[in-house]
């Protein structure tokens, strides 16, 4: 299967996160995306770098305001203090309900967190230059589909499910998959689907086309009631205005079987069908493994070539795009064995 990797990935790479209330290395590092270009790499699948750039696709899912902090965040935060390239930058501050998030505050932390879900998404020097090549790979993704590909890997990080049109939040900054879902429909494609198969809800997916009916997006994942991002992806949410009808969420409990998580795949992937949707873009993550440490699904090595001869079967265009999963040494085989049962 064509792969497009993410050539600047590795510059995305902050030291530590928050967890149960302790500094802990980061479980979304480089090493994640360098054992999927191997075991993709060793297979002989073919691997491309980006050939588009995303602008055009960045700047109908995000909003102006947001790119701009983006791009600049690690350098304000440098602007406050030159020591501060050895640190990383948290938000601490939240313009939660009743505080007004229209104000572009001056103060960097309040900027901060205006433009974060979370206090779990660091950042550090490189992650837009990490970000934008991510997407550029997305959008690269959705080109070859448009000129006659039948199916394309994006082994990219950081993430981007988690990242809304003004906000980053769960180690994702841009949207990756709602950047390839854009380019299939400003390339001609008329119905698109978004296919989440991550153990956590992409909220970030959801809220961009939320009222569209161009884009149906399916999710599969832990129920939120337990599970982050705990504020979205419940049953109830179906999709407003013009996007009613066009968002399907099957929250499982935790602990749940992959017996009971194929029952689930196959009413979204039923949902597809009946959508008659042109192409279709898997928020592939592989965080559904027994193994995860974040995670709490039980599939196996082998329940990952079944997903893929599943979505085979949908018969469509379609984009994978590299998700979570947090069993590092195990990341690379459990993606391979997604696009061998793709191809079998
Ligand atoms: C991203 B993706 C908190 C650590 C947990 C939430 C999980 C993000 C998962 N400091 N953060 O959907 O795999
Ligand atoms: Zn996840």
């Amino acid at each position: 299967m064509l792969t497009y990797l993410n050539p600047a990935q590795s510059q995305h790479a902050p030291r530590f996160e928050f967890f149960r209330g302790e500094r802990v290395p980061c479980f979304e590092g480089p090493a994640r995306a360098d054992f999927v270009e191997q075991a993709l790499r060793a297979r002989g699948h073919p691997l491309r770098t980006p050939e588009v750039d995303s602008t055009p696709q960045l700047s109908r899912i995000h909003t102006p305001r947001y790119l701009d902090f983006l791009r600049t965040a690690w350098d304000q935060w440098l602007a406050l203090d030159a020591t501060n390239a050895e640190r990383q930058p948290f938000p601490s501050v939240w313009p939660v309900r009743t505080l007004r998030s229209d104000l572009e505050p001056q103060n960097f932390t309040a900027r901060l967190g205006l433009y974060s879900m979370d206090n779990g998404s660091p950042l550090s020097a490189g992650t837009w230059a990490a970000a934008k090549t991510g997407a550029d790979a997305a959008a690269s993704a959705a080109q070859a589909l448009l000129q006659g590909e039948r199916a394309v890997f994006c082994a990219t990080r950081p993430p981007g499910h988690h990242a809304g049109p003004d906000f980053m939040g769960g180690y994702c900054f841009l949207n990756n998959a709602a950047v390839a879902a854009q380019g299939l429909r400003d390339g001609g494609a008329a119905r698109v689907a978004v296919l989440d198969v991550d153990y956590h809800h992409g909220n970030g997916t959801q809220a961009c086309f939320y009222e569209r009916a161009d884009v149906l997006f399916v999710s599969v994942h832990g129920d939120p009631r337990t599970e982050y991002p705990f504020y979205l992806g419940h049953a109830d949410e179906t999709g407003a205005g013009p996007g009613a009808g066009f968002n399907l969420n099957l929250p499982l409990p935790a602990g749940s079987s992959a017996a009971a998580w194929f029952d689930a795949l196959d009413i979204g992937c039923q949902c597809i069908r009946r959508h008659q949707a042109d192409a279709l873009v898997v928020s592939l993550g592989l965080d559904t493994f027994a193994g995860d440490p974040i995670s709490q699904f039980r599939l196996q090595r082998d329940d990952f070539t079944r997903l893929g001869a599943c979505l085979r079967r949908l018969g469509l265009p379609t984009a994978f795009i590299l998700e979570g999963g947090y069993a590092a040494a195990e990341l690379g085989e459990n993606a391979a064995q997604v696009v061998q049962g793709f191809e079998s």
